[in-house]
């Protein structure tokens, strides 16, 4: 199994609509999640660059479908959250529709990393995204992100909840607790992500 490099991985491109997107060889996991989960921030922990990702206190930070390549073939994506409450109502369900058709017509995703707030997981919009990931039947690693926040024995409890709660909604599913202030998780979605490319690269060599 090939272990990648993270620290390696580069800026691509970025798009304001889907239908822009002129990348079509190689792989993508999508990180997806509300605005305001951590997403750009776990770019950044994992590829130990502060600044690869945008982003930002202020919810709605990511604007754009952000491309990253972490070797030739294989990307991590980079989108919009949803649900960000002070955007006005047009640019929100434009950001949102954008989201959404990425997620359900784009092949080349092979993976989905799915950030939610471990205290206020499985909010309207999150079923959206199972659903999708279950429709597609596209592997998914949930991340309880921000587990800094609460005591070890809260996070138990929050783990088990979301736990019984997918096994409620998906056949497969890969869980973890996760932050990037204490860098918590990280070795997971490492070894998700070496999981998905290398299940590509036997596919195709
Ligand atoms: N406590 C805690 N806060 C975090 C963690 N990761 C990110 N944050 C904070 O959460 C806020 C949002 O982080 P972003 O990475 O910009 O979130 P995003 O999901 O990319 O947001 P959008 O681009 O709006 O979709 C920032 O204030 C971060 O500092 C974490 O592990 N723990
Ligand atoms: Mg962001």
């Amino acid at each position: 199994m090939k272990l990648l490099d993270y620290k390696k991985t580069s800026f691509l491109k970025s798009y304001v609509n889907i239908s822009d997107i002129d990348i079509q060889y190689g792989i993508e996991i999508a990180f997806i999640g509300y605005s305001n989960s951590g997403k750009s921030t776990v770019i950044n922990t994992l590829t130990k660059q502060k600044k690869i990702s945008r982003s930002s206190k202020t919810p709605g930070r990511t604007q754009l479908i952000n491309f990253f390549e972490i070797v030739p073939n294989f990307r991590i994506v980079d989108l919009p959250g949803y649900g960000y409450a002070n955007a006005p109502l047009l640019i929100r369900e434009k950001w949102q529709k954008n989201t959404y058709d990425y997620l359900k017509k784009r092949n080349q995703i092979k993976g989905f990393v799915f950030l939610m707030d471990i205290r206020y997981p499985f909010k309207k919009l999150d079923y959206i995204i199972i659903d999708i990931a279950k429709k597609r039947n596209t592997s998914i690693l949930v991340l309880l992100n921000k587990c800094d926040k609460l005591k070890k024995y809260q996070q138990k409890i929050q783990f088990n909840k979301a736990f019984k709660e997918l096994q409620f909604l998906l056949n497969s599913f890969e869980i973890e607790l996760f932050s990037s202030f204490k860098k918590i998780g990280i070795k997971k979605l490492k070894f998700q992500l070496n999981n998905w490319y290398n299940q590509y690269t036997i596919l195709n060599n």
